[in-house]
């Protein structure tokens, strides 16, 4: 190869370096419709991360609850308990499934009724700054495990 050659070749791989984001895709979101008399609910996703860097979802809100937080589920004695996470962590080219009995999104003090059919609108905040808001669409869920 002459050196031109392999000068455009160094330039072309350091413009896809340059360009390399992190890209997230969420599939499968939706919200579990409220219970009667319940205040907390959950939201479940698939955020699948198609870039070459990590993605770390810093918080999460909506306009329809006080405060929106991560949760991760541990099954301890046949007790289910929530814990608290600090934030959402996405490793480039992973997957993470939020999940009935799994990691969640714990939405707070819900200021309306979520019903079945209706649409919560979620605003993800990344570390990086960047944001990007989901419509869930609400589903009514006779499970009684978060
Ligand atoms: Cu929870």
């Amino acid at each position: 190869m002459s050196n031109a050659g392999k000068l455009i070749s160094v330039f072309v791989l350091a413009v896809s370096a340059g360009l390399a984001k992190a890209e997230l895709v969420v599939e499968s979101g939706y919200v579990r419709a409220s219970l009667p008399g319940t205040a907390n609910t959950s939201a479940y996703m698939t955020l699948s991360n198609t870039g070459d860097a990590d993605v770390v979802i810093t918080s999460a809100t909506t306009p329809l609850a006080a405060k929106v937080t991560f949760h991760s589920t541990m099954n301890h004695d046949g007790m289910m308990h929530m814990m608290d996470m600090e934030n959402l962590k996405i490793a480039a080219h992973k997957s993470v499934v939020l999940e009935s009995g799994g990691m969640h999104l714990m939405l707070e003090n819900t200021t309306a009724i979520l019903a079945a059919d209706s649409k919560v609108e979620l605003v993800l905040q990344f570390a990086d700054g960047q944001k990007k808001t989901l419509s869930l669409p609400v589903k009514s869920v006779l499970a009684d495990k978060h």
